[in-house]
């Protein structure tokens, strides 16, 4: 096993848009040893001019839970390169095999570090805001075990932020729902998230902090998905509606 060595294939696997083995034989690692790929894996990235902006929750869900056979919280770094504009468009070709999931993003106004509770954390937020993540496991046929798919920065590739909103607005239960080309492809409510988007923010908190990071001030934390993934096709308006967030949106352009 080889932190380096294997940073430096998802990382390629990522640029290249090419899938990789998952990490199995000599490049099996234990889940610690996966968040060290990860880190390295994001120097790869600051070193061509992206900054980390941010952080993501994965598996925050039942829903993401049983799509994928994990149990567990993961969370992964958001870098400036993964930003994608609101109403702005995406090449396919640049993805492995990217899907689309609805979250909320929450904005810090304040840092916030390891074991707090849900009233801190929410003293913490400057604005929320409803969001999709485009993710893009860099593994064949899109299986991993957990430090898998810590290692690859818990899928993350892409993410769209709509309009934010005030840091008390109520996200515990909002309804949503994500339409390709106006088609419902997925809805659901924020409550999947842990019973309340909060809760991520909580436990971003925490296992950040194992890591040795804080959740900074004007750093985006994505909450984890309220739905199964849904794959993306070419030549796609993809659209998420919230309850008392609006929508955001943004599409996939069609093949040459
Ligand atoms: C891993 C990332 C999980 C979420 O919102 O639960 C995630 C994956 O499903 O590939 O982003
Ligand atoms: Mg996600």
């Amino acid at each position: 096993m080889n932190i380096q060595r294997i940073a430096k294939r998802l990382d390629a696997a990522a640029v290249h848009a090419e899938a990789t083995p998952q990490l199995t034989g000599d490049d099996a690692v234990t889940l610690e040893q996966a968040y060290a790929v990860q880190r390295e894996l994001i120097t790869h990235r600051i070193a061509r001019g992206a900054r980390q902006v941010g952080i993501k929750m994965g598996f925050t869900s039942r829903a993401k839970m049983a799509q994928m056979g994990v149990s567990d919280l993961i969370w992964g770094r958001l870098t400036s390169d993964m930003w994608i504009e609101e109403g702005g468009s995406i090449d396919l070709s640049d993805f492995v095999h990217p899907r689309v999931e609805p979250e909320v993003c929450f904005l810090m106004g304040k840092r916030l570090e390891g074991h707090v509770t849900p009233l801190e954390a929410l003293a913490a937020v400057e604005a929320v805001a409803p969001a999709l993540e485009v993710i893009d496991s860099r593994y064949c046929d899109f299986r991993f075990s957990l430090p898998d798919v810590v290692a690859d920065n818990a899928s993350s590739s892409g993410f769209v932020v709509g309009a934010w909103h005030r840091p008390d607005t109520d996200l515990r239960n909002l309804g949503l729902v994500m339409s390709f080309d106006g088609r419902a492809v997925a809805m659901g409510s924020t409550a999947a998230i842990l019973g309340a988007p909060v809760r991520a923010l909580v436990s971003a908190a925490r296992l950040a902090a194992e890591q040795g990071e804080a959740l900074e001030p004007g750093s985006l934390v994505l909450a984890g998905a309220a739905t199964a993934a849904v794959t993306l096709r070419p030549g796609v308006a993809v659209r998420c509606e919230f309850q008392n967030l609006g929508s955001v949106a943004f599409e996939t352009r069609r093949e040459e």
